[in-house]
């Protein structure tokens, strides 16, 4: 296959303005007839060139003439006109039930579904599959009454009919342009839930929430989502819903998250259905974050579209950046921050270290679908709250209210959000446009010098980012760098004398920056890159004392958390690389300063639960060179035991002291059973009698998930024998909710246990297991392969055959999921030079591979390069 490049966009040889579509549903033989009204753009006489694949052709009638004087291969069909303005009519038929790749049209568990992002839409008619072409679009689907009583499209619903043969039809017109990738259909019998919200202007929304039979207690919570992020869109950015009907569908089988479909959004049921008994907190955050993501892509994504897929984070960078707002605004916003915080440590750091490495607008892409990255989407949300935190909360409403006046109704480009955020503040964002053009993770390397005899202290910063896989020279960037410097009393200074100071941030923009205070008594600590207000990586050689005062005093409740990681990372990484003469001076610093932050839990519960809490293995992985997996995992295990044990008492007061009632979803509760949870994680590795009592009397009185499964996880951890009763209890009582049930599945793959490659046969050979079902491969190939460490990683490569061998299997099934699962492998470039020949023997194996589809071609052959 070949690569495409940004560099190559032209524009649409074409234009369309309007698109009629009729379906006539069936299960095997789907019936589509598209007629469109085209223009041609521009003066040439080229052809017109249609995108599509895997649909088969029926009839073409150009303009009322039935033509045959096309051309049609198995990815375009080229109608060979001289006209300037035609109506093209085509006709043909598609096998839903047959499409196992959750893209087009597809038939699962007795519903019609379509996904048509990225390019999913050509798999359902030939048509100008690409964002920059916009139309209206009426459609009429005909289907059986009794089995699909609901049939859905975008817009408004605005007629409808009764057949003699027990079929109805239902035709919807969306007054919006849109691009084909927003276009949706679906169809089946669900239970409805409805509602309405009145929009500040005072204009009435319906609002309708699908979902499967029997399902309906469970969407309260996405309904009340939905209308929170509606209102929290008004008054923080003033936009609307512009419809008058909202409708999310929740569907089983789904290959992300959820679709942001004009009008009719498409949702993985993981982020909609949710009670107390099989839903845990963090599913409960989850639902209100995606629900509101999707939601705001009406304006950032839908309203505003891209240009072409290479401004992808045009949209999912600013919508991320939105959603991330709204959940700090309805929660915590420290503990929100951390949770962003280490999706870019763990996954996107991890990303850029890797043969994908790639700028947050790629310059290459062979299968569009591998690009919804955390790159394109997390670092993009990172961009864009650089920008925030440069032109402040104002000055970035006026760009964003600028952005939509000159483009709404538009496919734009990454360069023209920017320009709107520079011409609305008059701030210069040149060499900020770097961020979107330069892969790679900057290190910000940090010294100082405090001269005693004058009291002149000086910090430096110098910037430099390593050469990536897809990019070699680096330039320096624009660095948004918070900091504030704290005296000995852990008071932070003032000097209104030096801007950065007044200001607590340094624009870093070339290689070395220094800032000088004068006038001190003693040597200040700094506390550096304040609520991560850059994407980067910081090197400062923190004493212990340094670390142990950020912790407790300083202003900012991001820093205090990254100091207590920084203090535990250290003591971890110097029991890898000395475990025999380990560092007791640190250890003893780490357990007082941990051993003081017990006192938050009552004022700052959230933060007090983060800080408790040691860094991921997959966190420390990216501090170090090399990773050395036993060493690095036992270290981290061991540290957490000594954690464990040497604060015994104080975690069983912890833990004893969050008395919640009956569940309910709400900021206390959640924090409590947090901490609750984070308690008895520590406990099962101290006293096993007390720790086993505990853990039963939680899992048996829990009446919620989170308790349940924190006790199941706990018992995991701690390795209690009790683990596998009770997952057979578990199993026996959720065996029929598939979402209870990935969690299941997913304990299961994750367990460190020696005989764990023998295990997981036995679990896809589980009667709920199926390759056609992508949550369920997530809970076991991707839970295994990210996650379990020993397992995936052991040394004899049986965990990466294992991978490989699955991969083999779902890439003719599903390769949009199996070229996501394949990421661990992806990145053996840190692992010792065994493992890393292990892992490219396996993505040989793959890439050998006679039948591999794009996607996994486009990552083994960069992974092998
Ligand atoms: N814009 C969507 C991205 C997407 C997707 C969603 C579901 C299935 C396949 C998909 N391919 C791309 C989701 C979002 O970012 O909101
Ligand atoms: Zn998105």
């Amino acid at each position: 296959p070949i690569a495409k490049k940004r560099s190559d966009y032209q524009q649409p040889d074409f234009l369309i303005s309007h698109v009629d579509m009729v379906f006539h549903l069936d299960i095997q033989k789907t019936r589509v007839i598209t007629t469109c009204q085209f223009s041609r753009n521009g003066e040439h006489n080229r052809p017109l060139v249609l995108d599509g694949e895997s649909i088969t052709l029926i009839k073409v009638v150009l303009n009322d003439n039935l033509i045959s004087d096309y051309d049609v291969n198995s990815e375009q069909l080229t109608i060979p006109t001289t006209e300037d303005e035609f109506t093209l009519c085509v006709e043909t038929v598609i096998n839903p039930e047959a499409n196992k790749t959750l893209e087009g049209l597809y038939f699962s568990a007795g519903a019609y579904c379509t996904q048509c992002e990225a390019e999913g839409f050509r798999k359902i008619t030939y048509f100008l599959d690409r964002p920059d072409v916009l139309a209206k679009y009426d459609v009429t689907i005909y289907a059986d009454k009794a089995r699909y009583p609901h049939l859905l499209s975008n817009g408004n619903q605005i007629d409808k009919g009764q057949l003699d043969d027990g079929r109805h039809w239902v035709k919807w017109q969306d007054p919006f342009n849109k691009p084909s990738y927003l276009f949706a259909l679906v169809a089946g019998d669900f239970d409805l839930l409805t509602d309405n919200f009145m929009t500040q202007s005072g204009r009435n929304v319906a609002l309708e929430l699908y979902v499967d039979k029997g399902a309906l207690d469970k969407g309260h919570h996405a309904i009340a989502s939905l209308k929170k992020a509606m209102a929290w869109d008004e008054q923080v950015f003033g936009l609307e819903y512009d419809l008058d009907i909202y409708m999310v569908v929740a569907v089983d089988f789904f290959n992300m998250g959820a679709m942001e479909n004009k009008g009719l959004n498409v949702f993985n049921s993981k982020f909609v259905l949710a009670d107390a008994e099989s839903a845990t907190d963090d599913d409960f955050f989850n639902i209100e974050a995606v629900i509101g993501h999707e939601y705001f892509h009406n304006w950032t994504g839908n309203r505003v579209t891209c240009r072409d897929w290479f401004q992808l984070s045009l949209k999912e960078g600013l919508t991320v950046f939105r959603d991330q707002q709204f959940s700090a605004d309805m929660s915590s916003p420290v503990f929100n921050r951390i949770k962003n915080v280490q999706i870019i440590r763990e996954h996107q750091f991890a990303e850029d270290a890797s043969a994908m490495a790639h700028p947050i607008r790629p310059e290459e892409v062979i299968e569009m679908n591998n690009f919804y990255t955390v790159t394109v989407y997390d670092k993009g949300a990172e961009v864009i709250r650089m920008m925030h935190t440069l032109l402040g909360a104002d000055g970035f409403r006026k760009g964003m209210d600028l952005y939509f006046a000159r483009f709404d109704g538009q496919a734009v480009t990454c360069d023209d959000f920017v320009q709107a955020m520079q011409d609305a503040t008059g701030i210069d964002l040149s060499q900020f446009r770097l961020w979107y053009s330069q892969s790679g993770t900057p290190k910000v390397t940090v010294s100082d010098e405090f001269d005693l005899s004058t009291g002149r202290y000086t910090l430096t910063f110098g910037q430099m980012t390593p050469p990536t896989a897809d990019q070699k020279t680096k330039q320096a960037l624009h660095i948004p760098f918070r900091f504030e410097l704290l005296d000995e009393q852990g008071v932070a200074i003032s000097d209104d004398s030096v801007p950065e100071l007044k200001a607590k941030m340094i624009e870093l923009t070339q290689d070395v920056h220094s800032v000088s205070v004068s006038g001190l008594n003693a040597k200040p600590t700094p506390s550096l890159l304040h609520n991560f207000s850059a994407p980067v990586k910081v090197d400062y050689a923190y004493t212990h004392q340094q670390l142990s005062s950020i912790i407790l005093y300083s202003g900012d409740e991001f820093a205090r958390w990254d100091a207590s990681q920084s203090l535990y990372s250290r003591c971890i990484h110097n029991l890898a690389t000395a475990p025999d003469s380990p560092d007791n001076a640190l250890f003893d610093s780490m357990l007082d300063s941990i051993g003081g932050v017990f006192a938050l839990a009552d004022t700052n519960p959230a933060l007090a639960a983060a800080m408790l809490s040691i860094p991921s293995f997959e966190t420390l992985s990216q501090q170090v060179d090399e990773i050395q997996v036993e060493a690095l995992y036992h270290a981290q295990r061991s540290v957490r035991h000594l954690i464990a044990t040497a604060l015994s008492d104080k975690w069983l007061t912890l833990y004893n002291n969050q008395v919640v009632g009956a569940y309910q979803y709400k900021a206390d509760d959640v924090d409590k059973r947090r901490l609750r949870n984070l308690s008895l994680s520590y406990l099962v590795q101290g006293d096993a009698t007390q720790a086993s009592e505990l853990l039963h009397a939680q899992f048996s009185q829990a009446d919620n998930m989170t308790d349940s499964l924190g006790a199941l996880k706990a018992a995991q951890y701690g390795k209690l024998e009790q683990f596998d009763q009770l997952m057979v209890q578990f199993e026996e009582r959720w065996r029929h909710d598939p979402l209870v049930l990935d969690k299941w599945f997913a304990l299961h793959a994750n367990m460190e246990r020696s005989d764990i490659l023998a295990r997981l046969p036995l679990l896809l050979s589980h009667e709920k297991f199926s390759l056609d079902n992508p949550n369920r491969v997530r809970s076991v190939l991707g839970s295994f392969a990210f996650y379990n460490v020993l397992g995936f990683h052991a040394i004899d490569g049986s965990g990466y055959k294992f991978l490989a061998d699955y991969l083999l299997k779902l890439n003719s099934v599903n390769p949009q999921v199996a070229a996501r699962v394949i990421t661990p492998l992806t990145q053996w470039q840190k692992f010792d030079p065994k493992r890393q020949e292990l892992m490219r023997y396996q993505l040989a194996r793959i890439a050998d591979c006679k039948e591999l589809s794009k996607d996994l071609i486009e990552k083994v052959s960069k992974s092998l390069n």
